[in-house]
């Protein structure tokens, strides 16, 4: 008789030096004298030597402009500025250091808790794409789909939305709610194998497993009823400009819902294999694991490899192991695998607890990232702080997402040559053992 033997993988909740930097300034000099000089040395810079500024650089290019005397001036470092100051303080009307403004593009109020934006340079990147036109599946504990800042972030499969308002109403076509009928007719319209799979859907069946809530059968409503997945779909998808919560990475690309993970953070191998393939067969191009363990499962390497020959960008989290030991999704070769890192006292570098090692591909912040997290009746719409390579593989996809969105052709191998090529090093310059090629940007 055919016995079953199933893996199962544990969900990673918990889940980069800083060269001396120039300083720059801008003055205003009504000095003549002081005046003269600087436009000497603007106008002949080459063959000036040993000036304590590597850069100087009038607001005007008239001498006899009325704001002429505006400059601003790069000095090599803070000594050296100080020493010219000192020179030349009672020549100048006015100095101080080169102000960073920023775009007020959106009006999610918790924005500044949202570090990892800065770090990554999401809202360069937005001014460029947003994710549209990208599908990106989670495999993980399913969605809050309640939460304000996740409702109509998901993709809908049209054909299986039978009352078309493009949105996924988890009853029976035969119920009123709120004087809408369901989506849940038990029947396959699209033929994919699946029915009233709207969103995505829940693959978990775990007999075996001892658990609680959603587990033993699997069904078309991928509701989360542990958190992880909800915190992982906002830290990629969260609504944008909506003046509520913070803002995903990828907010206009549609998420689709593959949960294989129950409330006890469990999930069997083979589940996973299926939201895998599922999400190859159904028009996935960016797949999240957010999780991982010792085992290099042979039927999840199959389903992988499937997806890869459909050039599927997959991935992982490097794991929560604080050390090299084998892990598996991201350990394999076509996996993308993502370390964490964390920002304190203006340095970044590896987070602690994350794991490293040769199959480390990148890194990206995963300490005290704030996201979405599960409703309940005390506290809807919550937001929380995560921690651990679950919220830094997430901006990885989010950040292929972006890329995918304008070039649409780029294969997985070209998505991970552009992320690891375009990421700053935190750690050592290149490759290295602990953060891969180092910290993505989005600024590329
Ligand atoms: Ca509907
Ligand atoms: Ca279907
Ligand atoms: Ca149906
Ligand atoms: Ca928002």
């Amino acid at each position: 008789m055919y016995k079953k033997h199933k893996m199962f993988f544990t969900l990673f909740l918990f889940t980069c030096s800083i060269a001396q930097a120039q300083l720059s300034v801008n003055i205003w000099v009504a000095n003549n004298r002081l005046k003269q000089d600087l436009w000497k040395i603007h106008t002949l810079s080459n063959h000036h030597k040993n000036l304590p500024f590597s850069q100087l650089k009038p607001l005007v290019w008239f001498q006899n402009h009325p704001l002429s005397g505006w400059f601003t001036i790069t000095f090599q470092d803070s000594s050296s500025y100080v020493n010219w100051l000192q020179q030349n303080k009672e020549k100048i009307q006015s100095i101080e250091p080169v102000k960073n403004f920023k775009l007020h593009t959106y009006n999610d109020p918790d924005i500044p808790k949202q570090y990892h934006h800065e770090l990554i340079k999401t809202f360069e990147a937005h001014t460029i794409t947003k994710g549209q036109g990208v599908i990106i599946g989670i495999i993980d504990t399913g969605i809050d789909f309640f939460h304000e800042d996740l409702q109509g972030q998901m993709f809908i499969n049209d054909a299986e939305d039978i009352n078309g308002n493009g949105k996924f109403d988890f009853w029976s076509k035969d119920s009123i709610v709120n004087g809408v009928s369901g989506d849940l007719d038990g029947i396959d319209q699209d033929g994919n194998g699946y029915g009233d799979d709207v969103i995505g859907y829940d693959f978990t069946d775990q007999p075996r497993l001892l658990g609680g809530g959603d587990y033993l059968f699997e069904d078309p409503v991928p509701y989360d009823d542990n958190q992880h997945g909800t915190l992982v779909a906002g830290i990629i998808g969260a609504k944008a400009n909506n003046q509520k919560g913070g803002v995903g990475i990828a907010p206009e690309s549609k998420l689709m819902i593959l949960r294989a993970f129950a409330a006890s953070g469990n999930g069997e191998d083979d589940d996973i294999a299926r939201a895998i393939v599922y999400a190859a067969d159904n028009g996935v191009q960016i797949l999240n694991f957010s999780f991982g363990d010792i085992y290099p499962s042979q039927i999840m390497h199959a389903a992988i490899q499937y997806a890869y020959s459909k050039r599927v960008t997959m991935v992982g989290s490097a794991g929560n192991g604080t050390g090299d030991n084998p892990h598996y999704p991201s350990g394999f070769e076509e996996v993308i695998s993502v370390s964490a890192s964390m920002f304190q006292n203006n340095r970044e570098f590896l987070w602690p607890l994350s794991s490293y090692g040769g199959t480390v591909d990148l890194c990206a912040p995963g300490a005290a990232i704030y996201t979405t997290t599960l409703t309940d009746s005390t506290n809807r719409n919550a937001h929380n702080e995560f921690s651990g390579t679950s919220t830094s593989a997430p901006m990885v996809s989010a950040a292929a997402a972006l890329l995918k969105s304008i070039y649409p052709n780029l294969s997985p191998i070209q998505i991970k040559g552009i992320l690891t090529s375009t990421a700053q090093d935190i750690q050592n310059p290149g490759w290295d053992y602990f953060t891969g090629d180092s910290r993505i940007s989005n600024s590329s």
